[in-house]
C-alpha cells in the first residue's frame, strides 16, 4: 500500500468545525495519493450506531464501536479520520486504547462554545436552550477539553486552509512508509 495507517481523532463541540476540517483534510490527503476514510455521524450514527442516543452509556457504546471499526481501517493501512464530539477524557482514552496509542492522534477542535452557538448551523443550540434536546453537549451535558492533544485548532481564529496545513505537517511524516 505504501502508507502506514493512522487514526486522526477529532474531539470538540457540535458546530466546532470537526466535519468541515475532516472533509478538507481528506481532500488534501487524497491529492497526495493517500487512502483515507472519514467516520462521522453521517455514516456511523445513521448506520451501525442507529440504536444509540446521547445518554452517557450510549456515548460510551458509540465511541467503543467507532474505535473498533476504526481499528480495522487503521490496521489495513488507511488514514482514518474520526469526527465525533467524544466529550470526555475517559471516552477518548478508551478509543486510544482500542486503536493502540501509537496509531492514535488526538486533535482538539477548540472553537469556543459562544462561537459554536452563534453559528448554530443546524439550530440545535437554540433547541437545547429551549429544552427541546436533552443532554446537549455544552448546554446540558458536559464537555471536558483534552489535556494534551497533538494539536488544537480554534476555527474562530484559524482559516480552514491553515487548520489543514497544521494537520498535514503532523500527519504526513507519520504515514509515509
Ligand atoms: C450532542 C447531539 C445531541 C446531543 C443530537 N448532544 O452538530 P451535529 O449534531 O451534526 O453533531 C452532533 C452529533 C453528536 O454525535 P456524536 O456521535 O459526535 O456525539 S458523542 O461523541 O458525544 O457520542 C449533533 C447531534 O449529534 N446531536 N443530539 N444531545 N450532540
Amino acid at each position: 500500500l505504501g502508507q502506514h495507517g493512522l487514526m486522526v481523532w477529532f474531539t470538540g463541540l457540535s458546530g466546532s468545525g470537526k466535519s468541515t476540517i475532516a472533509i478538507a483534510l481528506e481532500r488534501e490527503l487524497q491529492k497526495r495519493g493517500l487512502l483515507c476514510r472519514i467516520l462521522d455521524g453521517d455514516n456511523i450514527r445513521s448506520g451501525i450506531n442507529n440504536n444509540l442516543g446521547f445518554s452517557p452509556e450510549d456515548r460510551v457504546e458509540n465511541i467503543r464501536r467507532i474505535a473498533e471499526v476504526g481499528k480495522l481501517f487503521v490496521d489495513t493501512g488507511i488514514i482514518t479520520i474520526a469526527a465525533f464530539i467524544s466529550p470526555n477524557n475517559q471516552l477518548r482514552e478508551m478509543a486510544s486504547r482500542i486503536i493502540g496509542k501509537d496509531d492514535f492522534m488526538e486533535v482538539y477542535v477548540s472553537t469556543p462554545i459562544e462561537e459554536c452557538e452563534r453559528r448554530d448551523v443546524k439550530g440545535l443550540y437554540a433547541k437545547a436552550r429551549r429544552g427541546e434536546i436533552k443532554e446537549f453537549t455544552g448546554i446540558s451535558a458536559p464537555f471536558e477539553a483534552p489535556e494534551s492533544p497533538a494539536l488544537s485548532l480554534d476555527t474562530s481564529k484559524l482559516s480552514l486552509e491553515e487548520s489543514v496545513n497544521r494537520l498535514l505537517e503532523l500527519i504526513l511524516p507519520r504515514v509515509k512508509s
